[in-house]
């Protein structure tokens, strides 16, 4: 049945029984095609029925449906005509992992990062409605993660005095974020889902209309309400209780994560198919919990993802220093500058794309009251298969220009190590200590270290230096051994903020400057070297190669690097004479060129 759903509109015709048996053949599905690629499994899983109810009773994309975070999109994009699509879920040039505006009409948000979907359906729903589309219904599906966001409380606070506004929104209840949701609002949620006959309720307490809760697996009440909450005029929340993981036992026996996001698995027992191997993040959790044990201070902040940013084995030794403060990266980091005000000194472990949410807390609540926090950056760089918003680079730029922040970037195991530990020996400045997804890079030794900066190949001649940003360090060295006929040196920077007067000075005494960093060059490494060596007059013609400015579409990591010149051979060619095409790397312009205007 599956293969021949073109459009939601084949789901009128179906009966209940037909409607079960399909339900069953999407988990199957799903779990065939997810376990090959990767994938937010767990999540889909538990939204089958209410999927398929919702595109029963709701006319989308007439009535838009906004899914919250999008991950939980798979049975959406099934019933939109894409089921054909999943073999290459994830992969370059095929289905994208969340939602996407290119694929579907029926796809509206595809931010990825959580707790938005109210803001957005309100705007839409009050737009329709100051539009004359009064008839028009906005559905927004955000779960009970996605609920401790404060975004999703702000828009909450608007919603409850909107009027005239066709908006409900399904709470997809299953008690977990990627572990089980902490809090008071999910206290709040479990008292809902017991009946307390007491207990209000957050959002009758708020004047938003409420009903359920219903059972997020039975289609017959699914729609029943569903339908009861599309005939109200104003905005109401139906609260469905769904099971995380439903129908497959693997996930369902994951009790850390109910494979909320699976990697390449075998599809009957759910284990993973490569041997895993040292990673950053284990590298970084462990450390974590060795400088736990030496120094009574140090506490960890998650914002919902204590196993995904490797804070398990601290978490298990040191539970009481320990906040997961749900999907709540501002609060995280404010909190972050009253523990260290109270003396501590919090280490908030974060995706760097996440960061972003927290601009303003980090630059005024931490910098500005030189607090002494360290953050933690996973994810850091090109990750590649979640898409344009899941990339962490913009977090070099963004905290390239608050004031007294440091940012140290390793590029292998010892100096993440390193790092860390001199970074969680700064009081009274924030640092970042930021590393990308996937595989650790190999050891490489420095041959000398000099004022702060690590000297990884040097030639007597001083005539081409490649600064290596983190784990690019062994892409720089495979140019410096490849291109034997031009003298090249290569340096780690170690830290990219501030970066030294020595260090400076050093990348003068070369003719050419090649910057290798994995973030956008706009505001990046090689353009605030660009600045700090043309405002000492230095005539040194600096290469920037880094991401371009521009919303990346999913593919791997290794071939996004590639795309866009990040590969020994593209940089390589800037030597040998060719260009490679498309020749993305900007030229900085030779200073001798502004000399006489700056003297003048
Ligand atoms: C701002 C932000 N922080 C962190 C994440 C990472 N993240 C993705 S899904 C998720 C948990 C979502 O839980 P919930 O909304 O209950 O959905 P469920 O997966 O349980 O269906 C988290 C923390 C994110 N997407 N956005």
């Amino acid at each position: 049945m599956l293969h021949t759903l073109q459009s939601p509109k084949d789901l009128s015709q179906l009966s209940l029984s037909e409607l079960e048996s399909l339900a069953q053949e999407i988990r199957e599905f799903l779990i065939e095609k997810v376990s090959r690629t990767g994938g937010h499994l767990g999540p889909n899983l538990g939204v089958v029925e209410l999927t398929l109810a919702m595109h029963r009773v709701f006319d989308s994309p007439e009535d838009p449906i906004v899914f919250d975070t999008g991950h939980q999109s798979y049975i959406h994009k099934i019933l939109t005509g894409r089921v054909e699509g999943f073999d290459q879920l994830r992969q370059g040039g095929g289905l994208a992992g969340y939602p996407s505006r290119e694929e579907s009409v029926h796809d509206v948000v595809e931010n990825s990062h959580a707790s938005t979907s109210l803001s957005w359906a309100d705007g839409i729903s009050r737009g329709f409605s100051l539009t004359g589309q009064s008839e028009r219904c906005v559905v927004a599906v955000i779960g009970d993660g996605a609920l401790t966001g404060g975004m999703a409380w702000e828009a909450l606070n608007n919603i409850a005095v909107a009027k005239n506004q066709r908006l409900v929104i399904v709470l997809n209840d299953n008690e977990r974020s990627y572990s089980p949701t902490i809090g008071g609002i999910a206290h709040s949620l479990a008292k809902l889902r017991s009946k307390d006959s007491e207990h209000q309720g957050i959002f009758s307490t708020l004047g938003i209309a409420y009903l359920g809760p219903i059972n997020g697996h039975d289609l017959g009440k699914l729609e029943e309400t569903l339908k009861e909450a599309k005939a109200l005029t104003h905005p109401v929340v139906v609260h469905v209780v769904t099971e995380k993981g439903r129908g497959h036992k693997p996930a369902l026996d994951d009790d850390a994560e109910r494979f909320h996001a699976v990697g390449i698995v075998d599809s009957l027992t759910g284990k993973s198919i490569s041997p895993s191997a040292k990673t950053w993040t284990s590298v970084f959790g462990k450390e974590l919990a060795l400088l736990g044990q030496e120094r009574q201070d140090i506490v960890a902040i998650t914002a919902a993802m204590q196993g995904p940013t490797g804070l398990n084995e601290f978490q298990k030794l040191f539970p009481e220093r320990t906040i997961d403060v749900g999907i709540a990266e501002q609060h995280a980091v404010t909190s972050a500058a009253g523990l260290s005000f109270a003396g501590l000194h919090p280490v908030v472990a974060l995706y760097s794309t996440f960061l972003n949410r927290a601009y303003d807390q980090l630059l005024l609540d931490v910098a500005l009251h030189k607090a002494g926090v360290t953050f933690v950056l996973d994810r850091a760089g090109i990750t590649g298969d979640d898409g344009a918003s899941h990339n962490g680079v913009w977090d070099m730029a963004l905290t390239g220009i608050v004031p007294n922040l440091r940012i140290a970037v390793p590029r292998d195991e010892r100096r993440l190590k390193e790092l860390l530990r001199q970074a969680i020996c700064i009081e009274d400045a924030p640092t970042v200590v930021r590393f990308p997804k996937g595989a650790l890079a190999h050891q490489i030794e420095a041959i000398r270290n000099l004022d702060g900066f690590d000297i990884l190949c040097e030639r007597e001649k001083r005539s081409v230096l490649i600064l290596a940003v983190g784990p690019f360090a062994a892409m720089a060295l495979e140019i410096a051994e490849t291109l034997t006929n031009i003298p090249i040196t290569v340096v780690d920077p170690l830290w990219v903020k501030p970066l030294s007067a020595q260090l400076l000075a050093y990348c003068a005494s070369f003719s050419m400057l090649v910057v290798i960093e994995d973030g956008i060059e706009h505001g990046g490494i090689a353009t605030t070297i660009s600045e700090e060596l043309r405002a000492n007059h230095s005539s040194i013609q600096i290469i920037s190669c880094g991401v371009p400015l521009k919303f990346l579409d999913h593919a791997k990591r290794s071939t996004i690097l590639e795309e866009n010149n990040l590969s020994a051979e593209a940089i390589g060619s800037i030597y040998a004479g060719r260009d490679a095409t498309p020749f993305s790397w900007k030229r900085f312009p030779h200073t001798d060129s502004l000399t006489p205007a700056r003297s003048r």
